[in-house]
């Protein structure tokens, strides 16, 4: 059984995470109105960028990280089969990232953090709101610790073992984290404190860049990496199946881990402090980083055919239709993965220099990241959620239908959402505008996808709604089942070169690259004459 420590820790984590995605859902609707300026009394550019702030921290910081923390602690106990290493310093991490939230969340409503999710200087936000942010971030390296000793005492305990897979990704993530976060600690201390205090006057925003783009593309791994365990360890046992190879899918992780960190520069193509060589560098690196998702899509497709083939599928195409389309996670797994085809090809146009060029900043990068991280991930969390709620509240889940329902019109409005986004993009609509304040034919033709993007808004508000009603009404008034089981065992099914059960070279590797990526391009803003201004003599 799972214990009731494990128990409590998933769900009070779990409640804040989609208590957070449906709060933001209703900020999304209000931004898709107002952006469309059909609705002339909501029309305010304050309200619209405190609303787009709020809206981004709530569904990139909060629902992530929350969720993640609750996932990890579920995956430990169970694929480890032992209690979480020290409750206490668990629940300090949620009081102290949950401390951070509320401390943010006062000037984001007040309308004194409008300041987006990246909070690039040089607009500046109330001090709070760095304070919750920097809370947010150590309370979840509460959790980053309590991984990364669960994984060592499990294989202290179980010398010449394999580390069960879902616990590896878990691990694997908890690393990736504690990479990822330096960044913006270091901004966040350094920089953007000492400036809201004032305690400084001024701050080199190249500087802040530099250090944000560390953090900002490992981020959206550390974010995608619980749809990765969802897709490796749960989708093959739901299609009737197994996973084709546990091996590729440590292969994966481990690659993510390695190339997802030293590649931040792809978002500071059209920024002029980092030179070419250093952004040629990273753009090689974001193509090697697409090789651990084509290998996640081949793996995870592979396993399904398995199943379909298994439930009696024939032909080429026939195990599609023979997969359990019923079955909530099946089913998001499908829709996820059609999502990344067009997400991961929006994320490759983006890697391409020139084709940068043309979409930065213009509404196309929200359709990427829409697409793939509320489609593509948020579709896993939601299919997380429905498998694990029975579990957790020993109850049967309230609906299957209106969950397949859900999922279905999750990914409905998402299509109808982004695909006018993208063309928006490709027509020169910039991103981060509250209303257009000129009329020509460029906006003219702006005029019909704007339409589209209000009717996606509102699917995806009544989606986001129908899952907290399943979850809310599965807690407290389905039926008590004692037959649900816990999460079935997984055990890799060969022995694994020890290079794929331990990350003390990854670690070091990294340590190469990122000195490699980033020592130069941090360090010239202390040492040349260009940026620091005490070279000058003054
Ligand atoms: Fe991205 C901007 C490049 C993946 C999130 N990205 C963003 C931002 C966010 C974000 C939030 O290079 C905005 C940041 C901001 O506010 O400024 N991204 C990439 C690349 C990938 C990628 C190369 N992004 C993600 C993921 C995210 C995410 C994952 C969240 C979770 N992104 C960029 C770049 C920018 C950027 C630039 C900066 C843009 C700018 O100018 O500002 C790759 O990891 C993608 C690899 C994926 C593939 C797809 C393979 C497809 C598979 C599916 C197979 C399925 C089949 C169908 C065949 C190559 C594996 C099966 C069907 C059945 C029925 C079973
Ligand atoms: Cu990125």
């Amino acid at each position: 059984m799972i214990d009731t420590t494990t128990k409590r820790l998933a769900l009070f984590n779990f409640w804040i995470a989609f208590g957070s995605f449906a709060l933001a859902s209703v900020f999304g609707m209000y931004q898709v109105l107002e952006r469309s300026g059909l609705l002339k009394f909501i029309q305010s550019p304050a309200v619209y960028f405190a609303s787009v702030s709020t809206h981004g921290v709530l569904m990139a910081f909060v629902l992530t990280t929350f969720f993640i923390m609750g996932f990890g602690y579920y995956t430990a106990t169970t694929s480890l089969k032992t209690p979480i290493w020290n409750p206490v310093l668990a629940w300090a991490g949620y009081a102290v990232s949950l401390t951070g939230v509320v401390l943010a969340a006062i000037p984001l409503l007040l309308g004194k953090a409008s300041v987006l999710y990246t909070f690039y200087p040089p607009i500046q936000a109330n001090v709070l709101f760095y304070i919750g942010a920097t809370l947010l971030v150590v309370g979840s390296w509460f959790w980053t610790v309590i991984m990364i000793v669960m994984f060592n005492q499990w294989k202290k305990a179980h010398p010449g073992e394999t580390v069960p897979l879902p616990m590896f990704a878990t691990t694997t993530n908890a690393y990736l984290w504690a990479w990822t976060s330096v960044g913006v600690a270091l901004e966040s201390v350094f920089q953007l404190l000492p400036w809201s205090l004032g305690l400084v006057d001024t701050i080199d925003v190249g500087l802040a860049r530099t250090l944000f783009a560390w953090t900002l593309h490992p981020i959206v791994y550390f974010w995608l990496i619980p749809a990765y365990i969802a897709l490796y360890t749960y989708v093959p046992i739901a299609a009737g199946g197994k996973l084709f190879s546990d091996k590729l899918a440590r292969v994966a992780f481990l690659l993510i881990l390695v190339f997802g960190l030293p590649i931040g520069f792809h978002h500071l193509y059209m920024d002029p402090q980092q030179s070419n060589i250093a952004k040629f560098g990273h753009m090689v690196g974001t193509f090697a980083v697409a090789l651990p998702t084509l290998l996640t899509g081949f793996t995870v497709i592979a396993s399904l055919e398995m199943a379909g083939r298994k439930r009696g599928g024939k032909g080429l195409f026939g195990w599609i239709g023979a997969l359990p389309w019923q079955n909530p996670m099946v089913l998001a797994a499908i829709l996820s993965l059609l999502m990344l085809v067009l997400g991961g090809f929006g994320g490759m146009v983006n890697a391409s220099y020139a084709m940068n060029a043309m979409v930065h900043n213009t509404a196309w990068v929200p359709g990427h990241f829409h697409l793939i991280f509320a489609g593509t991930v948020v579709t896993m969390y939601l299919a997380v959620a429905y498998h694990l709620w029975p579990k957790l509240c020993g109850k049967q889940l309230f609906s299957n239908d209106l969950a397949l329902t859900q999922l279905w019109t999750w990914f409905v409005g998402m299509a109808i959402m982004t695909t006018p986004w993208h063309v928006l993009g490709l027509l020169g609509m910039p991103r981060r505008i509250s209303s257009v304040q000129y009329n020509s034919l460029l906006t003219l033709a702006w005029e019909p996808y704007e339409l589209l993007m209000i009717i996606g808004g509102l699917v995806l508000l009544g989606s986001a709604g129908l899952f907290v009603y399943i979850l809310f009404k599965t807690q407290t008034e389905g039926v008590v089942d004692a037959s649900i089981t816990e999460e079935a065992a997984i055990v890799a099914d060969a022995p694994v070169s020890s290079w794929l059960n331990n990350f003390i070279p990854w670690n070091l590797l990294i340590l190469g690259l990122m000195m490699l990526s980033y020592g130069w391009p941090i360090l010239q803003f202390f040492v040349l004459k260009t940026y620091n201004p005490t070279a000058w003599g003054y």
